[in-house]
């Protein structure tokens, strides 16, 4: 793959080595170009502010959840005889880019009812209406990632659902490239790796309950990954580069007040900590499989999609970078794709019978074919994996 993607991008290029890398680009970049201060504070205090006012709105929205939820009880145990083809995924972020497209997708073959796991219950609703998805192959659920209580909470309202759970799909994820200071989670943890892995490790370890439950012939546990958080490749070598070090910082508990909010235990950079929380992914599919696939039968991956560039990911990343970004992907590096053939791709994983690889990362060649694609020696280093695993354990209330 490194070498695939070094061939598409123009030799014009040029990388400064490791270890320098940070000084060069390190300023969150516009393609190298450092972002003036002032729209990095309006970023960071807007960051803030958003989500405070999104707590306080939690409340209300989990009471609609439940309303929700609660036609799909009936439908579920009445559905349950006629339907035993159809399977349940749920999809985390489905209320927009790749996951919505990944839900829409899944849809339209009618053989899966999605529960979309999102945020914000109405745009969830809008998205699925305007995505034309048919309103008897969707539930929306409540959930947000940065708050383990509302994991929890959201493990329970699926159960009271009455449906088994037979493909899991972690998706959502936040990406903050801008912000000068660190934002996050209701427990304290930094935003884009408390919401991205931790919260994905809590839903995923308690949901992996209800997998075993399921009898349902091909059961895979997805986690979404990225080629950025893979310093074997061009990408993943733009800096800021993915490093978790010596964990010292998720050891610590990512508060940012005594101890660091990166994982490497370094100085704060919001573009590093998405990457770093890529990685986590990545190792967090590998461990899974590892400990638990052997046992229960479930196939474990992660892949890398392709360059969305259109996709909301970008939305705090400043105006001239959103304008650029998707014409430089599709014409200069040719790694685009657009949200309707991410969709497929993730589908794929999810249900096509020659994706069952448990382990796998799966990555697609520019004729959209599908091969396993090679991890970093970061995001396949079996003892990080483990230490990743263990202390998010601790850090999430399950050790
Ligand atoms: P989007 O921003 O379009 O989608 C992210 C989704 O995550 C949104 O639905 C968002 O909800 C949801 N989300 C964010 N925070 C939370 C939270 N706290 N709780 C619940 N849901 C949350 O981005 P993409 O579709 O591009 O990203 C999807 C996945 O694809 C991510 O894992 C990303 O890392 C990965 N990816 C993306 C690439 C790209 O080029 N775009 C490339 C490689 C991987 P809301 O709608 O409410 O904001
Ligand atoms: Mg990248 C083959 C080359 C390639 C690919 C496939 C991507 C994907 N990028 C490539 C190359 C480059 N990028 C080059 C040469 C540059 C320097 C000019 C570059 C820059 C760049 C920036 C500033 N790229 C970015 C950013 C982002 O802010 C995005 C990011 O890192 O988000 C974490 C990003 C991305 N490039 C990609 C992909 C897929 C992203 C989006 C993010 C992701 O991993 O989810």
């Amino acid at each position: 793959m490194a070498l695939q993607a070094a061939s598409l991008v123009s030799s014009a290029f040029v990388f400064p080595k490791e270890g320098k890398s940070n000084a060069y680009f390190k300023d969150s970049s516009l393609f190298g170009v450092s972002l003036s201060e002032h729209v990095k504070a309006d970023f960071s205090s807007c960051a803030l502010k958003c989500k405070r006012e999104f707590n306080q709105g939690v409340g209300a929205v989990r009471a609609q959840t439940m309303v929700a939820a609660t036609p799909a009880l009936d439908r579920a145990s009445s559905e349950s005889k006629k339907t035993l083809g159809q399977g349940t995924c749920i999809v985390t972020g489905a209320s927009s880019g790749l996951g919505l497209a990944t839900a829409k997708a899944l849809a339209e073959t009618g053989k899966w009812h999605i529960i979309m796991a999102c945020r914000n219950f109405l745009k969830a609703e809008r998205a699925a209406k305007s995505a034309g998805i048919a309103k008897e192959n969707y539930t929306i659920m409540h959930l947000d990632l940065a708050s383990l209580d509302s994991v929890r909470q959201f493990v329970d309202t699926f159960r009271r659902s009455g449906r088994p759970l037979d493909v899991l799909v972690c998706n959502a994820a936040v990406y903050l490239p801008t912000a000068k200071e660190p934002a996050f989670t209701a427990e304290g943890f930094e935003l884009s790796v408390g919401t991205n892995h931790l919260g994905h490790f809590l839903l995923s370890r308690l949901l992996l309950e209800d997998m075993k439950k399921s009898d349902y012939p091909s059961k895979r546990l997805i986690i979404v990954g990225s080629i950025t958080g893979n310093t074997n490749t061009l990408a993943g070598n733009v800096p800021p580069k993915a490093n978790l070090g010596d964990l010292r910082g998720l050891s610590g508990g990512l508060n940012g007040l005594n101890r660091s909010a990166m994982i490497d235990g370094g100085v704060f950079d919001g573009a590093k900590a998405y990457k770093d929380s890529k990685v986590c992914n990545m190792l967090t599919m590998q461990e899974f499989h590892r400990r638990l696939h052997e046992e229960t039968g479930i196939a474990f991956a992660s892949l890398y999609p392709g360059c969305i560039a259109t996709t909301g990911l970008f939305r705090e990343h400043i105006p001239l970078f959103r304008l650029l970004f998707p014409p430089f992907q599709k014409y200069i590096t040719k790694g685009f794709v657009s949200e309707h053939e991410a969709g497929k791709r993730l589908a794929q994983v999810v249900s096509d019978p020659s994706l069952t690889k448990s382990g796998a990362y799966w990555s697609w060649n520019k004729h959209s074919a599908s091969f396993q694609n090679q991890l970093s020696q970061e995001a396949s280093d079996a003892e990080k994996a483990r230490k990743v695993w263990e202390i998010s354990e601790k850090l999430v209330g399950l050790a």
